[in-house]
């Protein structure tokens, strides 16, 4: 890996009977833009392609295919096995293209990676995600036209599509997601659809050593965090919990020089010291910001914004992730190039470290909870980061780590009163013991934005039982206003929205007036 983020981070794309005239593109993530136009014999296709300086890359055409390709692989060396004799393909798309020559539309079954692509042909459209659905792909699909783009308001003037084999956009007629682990084969000239599994999490669990277990753990991150991490500094956001510390402490390992880290609180709540502990002892060149809690609830319609996203938990969690990469600054607008993000994100979902009690079958249930719906909340998405011109990439949802996380057996997750006991034991001699065992709040706990997000609806007239049914309808609206309506963040007064739902509360549900 080269260059320092993918050649492209998000596209849209269009493939046409009738030939037309490409859409205009309305991304949240920031970027240059390229243009890439085809026309063969029978179809013709337009993408515009989000990207940094190399958007050649993300496109590769041989005969009558293209590919379209938003993101990166973490298995080159695997897949290049896959061709021998060949001349080594430039770059992931190229390389994709070529195994589609030899298996097909499941050639995604081989892939480990963070990306959303389209495959085309002379008759079809191929569009596929990731094992996670990490980058987000939507379509909307017509007879005689497929639309797709990693964003769904960058679909936003897309004709009404027809019903697809795939979950339906909020307020956006036509417009579906595209699964996680999917790559859905479309008919040009019908709109049929078929759909190929990539990917599903394991049920079965896997029985092991408490040695081994931690061992398989210990390699399969490093290799994660390995091909996450180029020749340019890896920026960590760094909380001092177990997940995030133990992605620097082997970016930190690999790396020549000192890494970057960073650790973002409010003036309501942080973890400095615990994140401080950790930078220290891998040497990090480490940044503390602090984002004021007007700030930070201000930014809320930048989080849905980016992540397309109607669960007002997991925005609870985007938000302090999403002020911290607008602060990260150096981006962008004022020339200089985005940052390769690696996080600790999501590494509680096939640990089960949300759930704090130690008993297994509870244990086990949120982790098949977790793993059956985490699909469409987008929470993993780049574009989070790439509001900012920054490229995010979260080692525990690799497939490999990931697949060997879900399959633990649950009593390897919970033990001897710790959780994530495995994740634990894996970094023992790489993290110091205090960081090995210290129980975390998560980002949304220790940066006290739950709290100040209920704070802000108590103000604003809501009774405490309605609070959290008022987050949802908050989110709703913001998300109705900036991606179903294409309204700028900017645009979006989150008070005023806080004030429409108290006063949307029925009647007797609001305290009586003093
Ligand atoms: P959590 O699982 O709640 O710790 O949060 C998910 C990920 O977000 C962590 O693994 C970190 O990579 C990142 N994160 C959480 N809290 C912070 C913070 N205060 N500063 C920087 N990054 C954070
Ligand atoms: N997290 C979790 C993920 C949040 C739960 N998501 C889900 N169930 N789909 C993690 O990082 O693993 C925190 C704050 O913890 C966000
Ligand atoms: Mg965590």
């Amino acid at each position: 890996m080269e260059a320092t983020l993918p050649a492209a981070t998000g596209f849209q794309a269009e493939v046409r009977l009738d030939g037309g005239g490409p859409l205009a593109p309305d991304f949240a993530s920031r970027g240059s833009l390229a243009r890439w136009h085809e026309r063969t014999a029978d179809r013709v296709l337009h993408a515009v392609l989000l990207h940094s300086g190399a958007p050649d890359r993300a496109c590769a055409h041989h005969q009558d295919r293209t590919l379209v390709f938003a993101g990166e692989l973490y298995n080159q060396g695997e897949l290049l096995g896959l061709l021998p004799g060949r001349a080594l393909p430039d770059g992931d798309a190229a390389l994709i293209l070529a195994l589609f020559d030899v298996y097909g539309a499941p050639v995604f079954r081989l892939l480990n990676g963070r990306f959303a692509a389209l495959f085309t042909d002379s008759r079809r459209a191929v569009l596929a995600t990731d094992h996670a659905g990490s980058v987000p792909l939507y379509v909307s699909v017509a007879p005689g036209r497929v639309l797709a783009a990693t964003e769904a308001k960058a679909l936003r003037a897309a004709p009404r599509g027809r019903p697809a084999p795939a979950r339906p956009v909020r307020g956006r007629l036509g417009i579906h997601q595209v699964p996680a682990g999917t790559a859905l084969d479309i008919e040009v000239a019908t709109g049929k659809c078929v759909t190929h599994r990539t990917w599903a999490p394991p049920s079965a669990r896997r029985i092991l050593p408490e040695d081994e277990a931690a061992d398989a753990v210990r390699r399969t991150l490093e290799r994660a965090v390995a091909a996450r991490t180029g020749a340019g500094t890896p920026l960590v956001v760094l909380s001092g919990g177990i997940d995030s510390s133990s992605v620097a402490a082997l970016a930190a390992r690999r790396s020549p020089g000192p890494i970057d880290t960073v650790s973002m609180g409010t003036d309501e709540a942080d973890e400095f010291p615990q994140a401080r502990v950790v930078a220290r002892h891998i040497g990090s060149a480490h940044q503390e910001i602090t984002v004021p809690t007007p700030e930070l609830l201000r930014q809320l319609p930048y989080a849905v914004w980016a992540a397309e996203c109607l669960d007002p938990d997991v925005v609870e969690y985007l938000l302090p992730l999403t002020a911290l990469y607008l602060r990260l600054g150096g981006t962008g607008a004022d020339g200089a190039a985005g940052r390769r993000v690696l996080t600790g994100y999501g590494a509680d979902i096939p640990l089960g470290g949300m759930h704090r009690e130690g008993r297994l079958p509870h244990l086990e249930e949120a982790v098949c909870r977790d793993m059956n719906t985490f699909d469409g909340l987008n929470e993993m998405t780049p574009t989070l980061s790439a509001v900012a011109g920054h490229w995010s990439t979260h080692p525990y949802w690799d497939r490999d780590v990931l697949d060997l996380l879900v399959s633990v057996e649950a009593g390897l997750k919970h033990r001897h009163g710790r959780d994530k006991w495995v994740l634990r034991a894996a970094m023992r001699g790489v993290l110091p013991h205090e960081v090995l065992v210290r129980p975390k709040l998560g980002v949304h706990e220790g940066s006290g934005t739950t709290s100040s997000f209920t704070r802000l609806l108590q103000d604003a007239g809501v009774p405490q039982d309605r609070v959290r049914q008022a987050k949802r309808l908050v989110v709703r609206e913001i998300f109705d206003q900036v991606v179903v309506g294409g309204r700028h963040p900017d645009e979006v007064a989150v008070d005023a929205i806080a004030r429409l739902v108290a006063d949307r509360e029925p009647r007797g549900a609001r305290p009586a007036p003093r």
